[in-house]
């Protein structure tokens, strides 16, 4: 605890020192990494700085409602130099993407986490991996700064603790969560508005996408198994990409008795791309290793090549193995 708030004064201090800072998100951004990157800026150009904000990757248009998210640019050539670097939300140097360009071109680099695998990879790193969202940090930080919160910091905030909190129903979720949201509500904080877009709407060709994907949902084992296919056909069809079947596997899972779910979807020719998942205790990533594949107990990932049908056909039959074995 005492390392750890020697981290945060190491970290305060630098962006004290500095007048040029460079805040950088991590790649594929999410709601706790663009919070957080929009409420720094927001916050250091209050105290004089002069703040540029950068990510290696397109913000989600979901998300284009954060306060000054459209300065979020990704890098060129001839940036900085700048006094200092701060990663916000960023587990590994690796999810800088090409913002790691930024390290040599910065007099100092810090950064502000909350993943516990994190390698403290900047020169000061206040990581606490017991921290639910890296926004709740990032409010520390501003008690440390002396800047006060307003509606727009509030926004910032929300955004990240209820991203990465499931809308406050993870595990993770806790005490520091709720302290945090008391002051936010204080600030008129839009919640209802909010809830809507980050938890409730969907694009149209997702909605879309979902009424293929349920069509075909089949169960298997009584309903133990649930079983979802999509063709590149029914991406057509839908005017959907790729990323609008990312959540689609969680309404099998969802079903009750349902312990495990495969959502399988041609990505190009010949190229099956599976999404797997489970409820606790039940397990899949040792299922996806067997192809290959790999990722969380609960949530993994393969991808395979042959046809939908006969793909499917042998990941299933693992997942039967398994659930009898
Ligand atoms: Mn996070």
């Amino acid at each position: 605890m005492e390392a750890m708030n020697r981290n945060c004064d190491t970290v305060t201090g630098l962006i004290r020192d500095a007048k040029t800072i460079a805040v950088c998100s991590h790649v594929n951004p999410d709601g706790d990494t663009l919070g957080c990157a929009t409420a720094m800026r927001l916050a250091l150009t209050r105290l004089g700085k002069d703040v540029n904000i950068f990510c290696d990757g397109k913000v989600p248009d979901q998300l284009s409602f954060l306060p000054g998210i459209r300065e979020m640019r990704v890098p060129g050539e001839n940036e900085g130099p700048f006094d200092l670097m701060l990663s916000v939300d960023v587990s590994d140097p690796k999810r800088l993407g090409c913002c790691a360009g930024l390290i040599e071109k910065s007099a100092h680099t810090a950064q502000i986490d909350h993943h516990p695998t994190n390698p403290l990879f900047m020169e000061a790193n206040w990581v606490d991996g017991e921290a639910p969202a890296a926004c709740l940090l990032i409010r520390e930080m501003l008690k440390k700064l002396d800047v006060k919160l307003d509606q727009d910091l509030a926004v910032c905030l929300y955004t990240g603790v209820s991203t990465d909190t499931g809308n406050f129903a993870f595990a993770a979720t806790n005490a520091d969560c709720f302290n945090l949201m008391s002051e936010l509500m204080a600030q008129q904080l839009p919640i209802a508005k909010l809830n809507r877009i980050l938890f409730r709407e969907r694009a149209m060709p997702q909605v879309l996408l979902l009424g293929k994907a349920l069509n075909g949902l089949q169960y298997f084992e009584n309903g133990k198994i649930a079983v979802m296919k999509l063709s590149r056909e029914d991406f057509r069809v839908c005017g959907a990409l790729a990323e609008h079947a990312d959540t689609l596997v969680n309404f099998g899972l969802d079903t009750v008795g349902t312990r495990m779910a495969l959502l399988a979807r041609e990505d190009s020719e010949g190229t099956i791309k599976f999404s797997l998942r489970a409820k606790e205790p039940d397990s899949v990533n040792d299922i996806a290793q067997s192809f290959g594949g790999g990722g969380h107990p609960q949530a993994a990932g393969i991808t395979m090549h042959g046809s939908l049908e006969e793909t499917v056909r042998q990941v299933l039959d693992a997942m039967i193995c398994k659930l009898n074995g």
